[in-house]
C-alpha cells in the first residue's frame, strides 16, 4: 500500500461529470484565499486523490473496462469517429479540454488528433494529441543495462505525472524488460508509449543484424497485448536513405534509427517495417495501438538540421500516415532534434503538408549545441516555438540529455520545463482558456496573496522555497513586498499606493495627478534636468 509521499500539491483533487456515459473527469482546484478557486487539468490521477489509496500490487480502477467490453477488435478510435460515433473516451477528452464532444470526433476522424488509448490498457484517463487541443508533453523513463531498478521506474512516472506529464515512454532496455513495463502499465493513469525495436533487440542478445520481421511483429504483438497505448516504429529509415547521412556531423542519432540502418547495411536489404508495414497496420488497428512514426534519421546537431536525409524520411513517413488510416490506425509522426530557431517553422510546414495534418510530435528541438547539463532550456525554448507553429505533443529533455540516464530530479527539471514551452504556445495559440490560469497568478502577485501564488505555481515548492529563503516568518506572507526590492522599491506596492491615492481623491484624482505631474515636471527643469542630483545641491 502506497500513497504519495514527498510534498503534496496545494489543490484539492475534484472530478467533473458528463456526457452520455456519465465519465468523471480528474481536474486539480486551487482554492484561493480571497474565495476564488481556479480549475486546472490534471494527469497524476489517483495518487492525488485522498479518497482512494492505490495498492500498487492491483494497480488503478480500471475505469476504462466497460467500454471497451462494448467494443470489438479492430473498432479504433479513428474508425468509430469515422463512422460518426462518439465514444466515452471522447466524451472524456472533450470535458477535459473544455470543447464540444463533435470536435474531438471531427478532429480524431480528420486524423489531425489521436486519442492513445490501448485495448488492454483500461486504467488510462483518455486524453487527446493535436494542434486544435492543449499542447502536449511526454517525460521518457526507463532503465538501461547499467542503472536503475524496476521500483524506481515506476516511481519516475509517477513522479513526472504530478508535475504535469501527458504520457510516458518506458524506453527500458535493461534487464526486466517485460515486468517494468507490467508494473508501469497497471499503475500509470497516463498512456504509455514504448519503442519495441529496443525489446526485439534485448532478444537477439543485442545483434542488430538478428533482428528480423518476426521477432520484432511478436515483440510488437506482446507488448500491444501488455497494454501500451502508442509505439514508436522507425519504417521511414530505408536503405536509400542511409548514405545521405555519411557527410553529416553527428550521423544517426536515434537509437532505433540506428538499428534499423545497422540492419539494413548488414543485409543490404530495405528495412523490414516499412516492407511489412500493412501487416504492423492490422496487428495496430487490432488493439487500438496508436502510431508514433519515428524520426529514425532526426539531426543529432545544429549541423545537420532539415538536412535530405531528415526531410527524405519525413516524405515517407507522410506515405506510410496514409497507409496507416486507410487501416483505420491513429497515427503520429515524429520530429527533431536539434534545429536552430530559424530552421524550426519549416520542420512544422514541411510536415503538416507531407503527412496530412497529422499531429507532429517533437524532440524538443534543441536551438544549440553548446550547453550540455542544460539541453532542457536550449530544447524548451525550441519546443516553445515549434507548439506555438502547430506541434501537439513535445517529448522532454532532461537536463541530463546526452551525458546520463535521469533521475527524479532531472524528470521533474525536465516536466517543469516542457509545461512552460508547450502553456507558452498555448498562450500564443490562442487556446480558450489556457490565460485564466496566467490571469489568476498575475492577481495573486498584484495582491501580495502569497499563498496563492505559490499554490498557483506550476512548482509550488520551489516558488515557496525560494520565497522563504530570505524572508521566512509568517507576517511575510501577506507583506507588500518580497527581498528583491525591499519593502520601499516594489513597483506594484507604489503603483498600489497611486491607485489608492486617486481612488481616495475620487474623480478629482486625475486632475490631482496630473497637477502633481507638472509641478514635478518644473521642478526637475529647475534644477538643470539631471537625472541624477548632487548628495548636497549646494
Ligand atoms: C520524439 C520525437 N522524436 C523522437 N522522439 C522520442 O525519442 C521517441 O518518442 C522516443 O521516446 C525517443 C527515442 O527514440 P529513438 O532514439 O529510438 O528514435
Ligand atoms: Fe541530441
Amino acid at each position: 500500500m502506497t500513497v504519495f509521499d514527498g510534498s503534496v500539491l496545494p489543490a484539492r483533487k475534484t472530478y467533473l461529470a458528463g456526457g452520455r456515459a456519465g465519465v468523471r473527469v480528474p481536474m486539480r482546484e486551487v482554492p484561493l484565499t480571497d474565495g476564488g478557486v481556479v480549475v486546472l487539468y490534471d494527469t497524476s490521477g489517483p495518487y492525488t486523490d485522498p479518497e482512494h489509496v492505490v495498492d500498487l500490487e492491483r494497480g488503478l480502477p480500471r475505469l476504462r473496462e466497460p467500454w471497451i467490453a462494448a467494443r470489438r477488435p479492430g473498432e479504433t478510435q479513428r474508425g468509430l469517429a469515422r463512422r460518426g460515433v462518439i465514444t466515452p473516451e471522447m466524451e472524456f477528452v472533450a470535458i477535459r479540454e473544455g470543447v464540444e464532444p463533435e470536435v474531438v470526433r471531427e478532429e480524431i476522424a480528420a486524423g489531425r488528433a489521436v486519442l492513445p488509448a490501448g485495448r488492454r490498457h483500461p486504467e488510462t484517463e483518455p486524453m487527446i494529441i493535436g494542434r486544435r487541443f492543449l499542447v502536449k508533453i511526454n517525460a521518457n523513463i526507463g532503465n538501461s543495462a547499467t542503472t536503475s531498478s524496476l521500483e524506481e521506474e515506476v516511481d519516475k512516472m509517477r513522479w513526472a505525472i504530478r508535475w504535469g506529464a501527458d504520457t510516458v515512454m518506458d524506453l527500458s532496455t535493461g534487464r526486466r524488460i517485460h515486468e517494468t513495463r507490467e508494473w508501469i502499465l497497471r499503475n500509470s493513469p497516463v498512456p504509455i508509449g514504448t519503442v519495441p525495436i529496443y525489446q526485439a533487440l534485448e532478444k537477439v542478445k543485442g545483434d542488430p543484424a538478428r533482428l528480423s520481421w518476426e521477432v520484432f511483429r511478436d515483440t510488437v504483438v506482446e507488448q500491444c497485448e501488455q497494454g501500451v497505448d502508442y509505439m514508436t516504429v522507425h519504417p521511414g529509415v530505408r536503405l536509400p536513405y542511409v548514405p545521405l547521412t555519411a557527410r553529416r556531423k553527428t550521423g544517426i542519432v536515434s537509437r532505433g534509427g540506428s538499428l534499423m540502418a545497422a540492419w539494413c547495411l548488414a543485409h543490404h536489404e530495405e528495412n523490414f517495417i516499412y516492407t511489412n508495414f500493412a501487416e504492423l497496420c492490422e496487428i495496430f488497428a487490432e488493439y487500438d495501438v496508436t502510431f508514433s512514426l519515428g524520426d529514425g534519421l532526426r539531426p543529432g546537431s545544429i549541423h545537420d538540421a532539415n538536412d535530405e536525409a531528415q526531410f527524405a524520411e519525413l516524405r515517407t513517413l507522410g506515405e506510410l500516415t496514409r497507409i496507416a488510416w486507410e487501416h483505420d490506425c491513429q497515427v503520429m509522426v515524429e520530429g527533431p532534434g536539434h534545429v536552430p530557431m530559424h530552421k524550426i517553422e519549416e520542420n512544422v510546414r514541411l510536415q503538416q503538408e507531407l503527412c496530412g495534418e497529422a499531429p507532429f510530435y517533437t524532440l524538443g528541438p534543441l536551438t544549440t549545441d553548446i550547453a550540455p547539463g542544460y539541453d532542457h532550456i536550449t530544447s524548451a525554448i525550441g519546443a516553445a516555438m515549434i507548439g506555438w507553429y502547430g506541434t501537439a505533443m513535445l517529448c522532454y529533455v532532461t537536463p541530463k540529455e546526452h551525458l546520463g540516464l535521469p533521475d527524479k530530479d532531472d524528470v521533474k527539471a525536465g516536466v517543469i520545463a516542457y509545461k512552460i514551452a508547450a502553456h507558452a504556445a498555448d498562450l500564443a495559440k490562442g487556446h480558450p482558456g489556457a490565460q485564466a490560469w496566467d490571469d489568476a497568478l498575475s492577481d495573486a502577485r498584484f495582491e501580495f496573496r502569497w499563498e496563492d501564488q505559490f499554490n498557483l505555481a506550476l512548482d509550488p515548492d520551489t516558488a515557496r522555497a525560494y520565497h522563504d529563503e530570505t524572508l521566512p516568518a509568517a507576517p511575510a506572507k501577506t507583506a507588500h513586498f518580497c527581498s528583491m526590492c525591499g519593502p520601499h522599491f516594489c513597483a506594484m506596492k507604489i503603483t498600489q499606493d497611486v491607485r489608492a491615492y486617486a481612488e481616495a481623491r475620487g474623480p478629482a484624482a486625475e486632475d490631482a495627478i496630473a497637477e502633481g505631474m507638472r509641478e514635478k515636471s518644473a521642478e526637475f527643469a529647475d534644477r538643470g534636468g539631471r537625472v541624477y542630483l548632487p548628495l548636497d545641491p549646494a
